[in-house]
């Protein structure tokens, strides 16, 4: 893709070495958005706050410490699937497949497909896609331990990414989306996104999903709670981030996390629970909001799946499933799908 196609399509381009260039859209997420979103979600009588605000800075490195904490077997899991099938995935991939990656945060678990792709290409072309700018940084680190990998990072949101996927060449890609991330969204947006991504799909395109699987209540409490109180933190940071940006006071000992298993709907559902009848100024939003004790402030649904589910859900998106793989514990799952079945290289 040429630097004009790139500039008409609305992104500046930051050439930060010779191999990695990142796009960021002119119109970046503002401040002004964040005030507007957090003004109408905790105007009503249900207050919300949408995750995607969980990942300034702080609350990206918050993030990478909860892939780490004992409780949290999400990362662990998918990362000792995807190092036990390597061989296996490699022999889905062709020689020019780029690796696309839906939210990419600090890229740990990329070099294990990264890994792969080594033993089959000369050249690896890389294409991150993620809101935050942690992207560039973790870019740097893969430069230096892959010389043949090309990199152009695009810092926007899925949909943003995923248009600019259309624009480029006729190569395949492998379109990576890890860690469960299709699980935050709402019931039904996740399965209109995969949708998303199977209408930008091309015949010789692949899909390789991660997703935590539905267990036992008590597992999935202790990964969202975690005894070292990182996931606490990281749900807290939300309200430091609106005091930091948006002006507001709120008393982070007042607010307390909270996460609870909704065994009808097959997910974790996230809380800020208000500790006492209290009233916060958000100034850059124009609101005063007033929360009683007790009130439960809404902030991320993390939704769990079946097999069956899953193979439902991709052949609604107009895919095929080529492949499960699955820890022994039957915890997580990584799914690979394209649109015809992909014969793999013999
Ligand atoms: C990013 N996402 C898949 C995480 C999850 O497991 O739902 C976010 C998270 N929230 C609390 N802990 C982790």
């Amino acid at each position: 893709m040429s630097s004009q196609t790139a500039q008409e399509l609305g992104y500046e381009i930051h050439r930060l070495s010779p191999r990695l260039h990142c796009l960021r859209p002119h119109a970046a997420v503002s401040g002004e958005s964040f005030a507007r979103d957090v003004a109408f979600t905790l105007g009503g009588s249900s207050k919300s706050i949408n995750p995607k605000w969980f990942y300034d800075d702080e609350g990206s490195a918050l993030f990478g410490q909860i892939c780490t904490v004992p409780e949290y077997y999400i990362t662990v899991t998918e990362s000792s699937i995807l190092s036990r099938i390597g061989g296996e995935l490699g022999s889905f991939l062709a020689r020019d497949t780029r690796l696309v990656e839906l939210g990419s945060g600090l890229s740990s678990k990329t070099r294990l497909i990264l890994d792969v792709m080594e033993g089959v290409q000369d050249e690896m072309e890389y294409l991150p896609i993620d809101i935050s700018d942690v992207l560039a940084e973790s870019c740097h680190g893969l430069l230096d331990d892959y010389p043949r990998l090309e990199i152009t990072g695009i810092i926007d949101t899925y949909h943003g990414g995923l248009e600019f996927l259309s624009t480029l060449d006729e190569r395949p890609n492998l379109i990576a989306f890890l860690g469960s991330s299709l699980g935050n969204f709402d019931a039904g947006e996740g399965e209109l996104f995969l949708k998303k991504i199977a209408s930008c799909m091309g015949e010789r395109d692949m899909l390789l999903l991660g997703l935590d699987l539905d267990k036992e209540s008590g597992v999935l409490e202790a990964a969202y709670d975690d005894t070292q109180g990182v996931t606490a933190r990281f749900n807290l940071n939300v309200l430091t981030r609106m005091n930091r940006e948006l002006g507001a006071n709120f008393d982070l000992s007042a607010f307390a996390h909270r996460a609870k298993y909704n065994g009808s709907a097959r997910r974790i559902e996230m809380y800020i629970e208000s500790l006492a009848d209290q009233d916060v100024a958000i100034p850059a939003a124009g609101a005063a909001v007033r929360f009683g004790r007790g009130e439960l402030v809404h902030t991320e649904n993390s939704h769990k799946y079946t097999i069956p589910r899953i193979r439902e859900m991709v052949r609604e998106a107009g895919l095929g499933t080529d492949a499960i793989w699955q820890d022994e514990e039957n915890r997580y799952a990584l799914v690979l799908c394209s649109k015809q079945g992909r014969p793999r290289r013999t």
